[in-house]
């Protein structure tokens, strides 16, 4: 069985505990690679050399850090077909999905990030002709990222692209259900020549690995993805370490269809924003509203194309529906949908696990499921469920719904959909969330802000932003 290894000052090393973990394949539900079981010494080696990395890495022209990270991207494009097997394998997507959406995102998030940094100026503000002062935005020393399973080398790449543009030196840790594609990586940055320490990858458990990285004290800045309950506990050991943040978390977001939508488009990208993935995007929409006009007429039509979208083996080329990523997130998924009819839900579609034939026998697959005649403000419609599971709501108002809306803890996404301009703006300005797509969904530039409100996380990523986290301003005054 493949042992995956920690990637440590430029080398590939094996755990110090000598202990390793399970790493499962979903679609089959078999143990198939073992990952580092690493701790708070591995986390150690890591930040020393990143640490001594750091005088060099800093000094090194931009042009220069630029190139070493295009030449990552070009490796991970040749490498292309292997990537997005390894991350179907891994996390159970369908292997289409990955080479569509995730490893190009790995590239392009490399891409832009290297360009980006070129462009990257700072301010400088004239007291008349008393003084002038600029800003200094320097690279922070050591960072740390710490990315989930759901899109593995699309997140773990968007964290530790702006960190290494800006000249930081990182210790990352990807999600240990699926650590595959990190590894991958590991071994394309020593064959671009990444110098030694620059990028550190630890593998192992959030409590023990991913705490160790959170709790050093030369880990200066932190940037996290994933639950919310995990980055409340991450912030409140980072925090009063005066550590920088950015937490990227939870949602619930709302899909807002009114009567006057272009209903084939809006049709068509409601299947793609409540099921992509398995329903497993921080970005899915798993509310959604329909004025009351077109209530009937969407729900006859959604759920017969749901109806269509069956699961299937993530390595055949044709699957658009995969398996989730873990038995324990299957069955907390599947608990939801239990929820949902104790408080009055009715399945009008799926709502159970699909059980394959041959060796996907043992694999983790649910049927979309779509459920009506909720409450609002039920736990169902309250609390992240990040699985193939949404409900449909009529509504009456604009009123009415931006309040349903905007009831959760949650604001990370929303979309809407309506043919009526004034009504799209004025809309979006009163959603509580860091993004509004318009009748569309998932359409990214990567030079937005992106992140949430509430209880979805602290801090924006993208673009500039990112690089404004991954550097500290200095105001230097200079007296005329
Ligand atoms: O995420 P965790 P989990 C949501 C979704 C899901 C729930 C839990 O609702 O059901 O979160 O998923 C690392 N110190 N999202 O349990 O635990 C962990 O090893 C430092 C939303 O998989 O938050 C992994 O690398 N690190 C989401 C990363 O944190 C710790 C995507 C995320 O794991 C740690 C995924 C600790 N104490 C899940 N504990 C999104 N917003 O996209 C864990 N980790």
């Amino acid at each position: 069985m493949q042992h995956l290894a920690n990637y440590i000052n430029g080398q590939l090393t094996a755990p110090a505990s000598g202990n390793y973990i399970d790493n499962y394949h979903p679609a089959t539900g078999k143990v198939y690679s073992l990952i580092p079981d690493s701790d708070s010494r591995d986390v150690q080696a890591a930040v020393d050399a990143a640490k001594a990395a750091f005088p060099g890495w800093a000094a090194t022209p931009a042009e220069q850090r630029a190139k070493i990270m295009m030449k990552i991207a070009s490796l991970i494009s040749r490498d292309m077909e292997k990537m997005a097997q390894a991350e179907s394998k891994d996390n159970g997507k369908p292997v289409s999905l990955a080479r569509m959406v995730d490893i190009p995102r790995g590239i392009s998030n490399f891409e832009f990030f290297a360009t980006a940094i070129m462009h990257f100026a700072a301010e400088s503000h004239a007291m008349e002709d008393h003084a002038i002062n600029y800003t200094l935005r320097q690279p922070i020393g050591v960072v740390g990222c710490i990315s989930p399973w759901n899109l593995p080398l699309y997140l773990f790449t968007w964290k530790i692209a702006p960190a290494l543009a800006a000249g930081n030196c990182v210790v990352a840790k990807p999600s240990e259900i699926t650590p595959m594609t990190a590894f991958l990586l590991s071994e394309l940055c020593i064959e671009a020549g990444l110098p030694a320490g620059v990028l550190n990858i630890v593998h192992g458990l959030g409590g023990r690995a991913g705490q160790a990285i959170v709790e050093h004290p030369e880990i200066k800045a932190i940037s996290f993805t994933g639950g919310t309950k995990t980055g409340a506990g991450l912030a409140a050991t980072a925090a009063p370490m005066f550590k920088k943040l950015s937490l990227e978390l939870g949602g619930k977001n709302p899909n807002i269809i009114f009567a006057d939508c272009d209903f084939e488009q809006m049709l068509k990208t409601t299947v793609q924003s409540s099921f992509a993935n398995q329903g497993q995007i921080c970005l899915c929409g798993s509310r959604i509203f329909v004025e009351r006009p077109l209530y009937e007429q969407f729900k006859a039509a959604f759920v017969e194309r749901v109806k269509q979208l069956t699961p299937g083996d993530p390595a055949n080329d044709h699957t658009r529906m995969g398996a989730v990523v873990s038995q324990a997130h299957m069955e907390k998924v599947l608990s939801y949908v239990e929820l949902a009819k104790e408080e009055g839900g009715t399945v009008l579609c799926g709502g159970h696990r699909v059980v394959m034939e041959g060796e996907l026998r043992e694999g983790w697959y649910i049927a979309p499921t779509v459920i009506e005649g909720l409450a609002y403000n039920c736990r169902t419609n309250q609390e992240e469920i990040f699985g193939p599971v949404v409900t449909i709501m009529p509504f009456d108002t604009e009123e009415e719904v931006l309040m349903m809306a905007n009831s959760t803890p949650y604001g990370l996404a929303a979309t809407v959909w309506t043919q009526h301009l004034t009504r799209a703006h004025r809309v979006a300005s009163k959603i509580e969330s860091g993004i509004v797509w318009i009748n569309c969904w998932l359409l990214r530039d990567l030079r937005t802000p992106f992140g949430g409100v509430k209880q979805s996380g602290v801090g924006r990523e993208g673009g500039f932003e990112a690089l404004r986290f991954f550097t500290e301003a200095k105001n230097v005054c200079i007296k005329l």
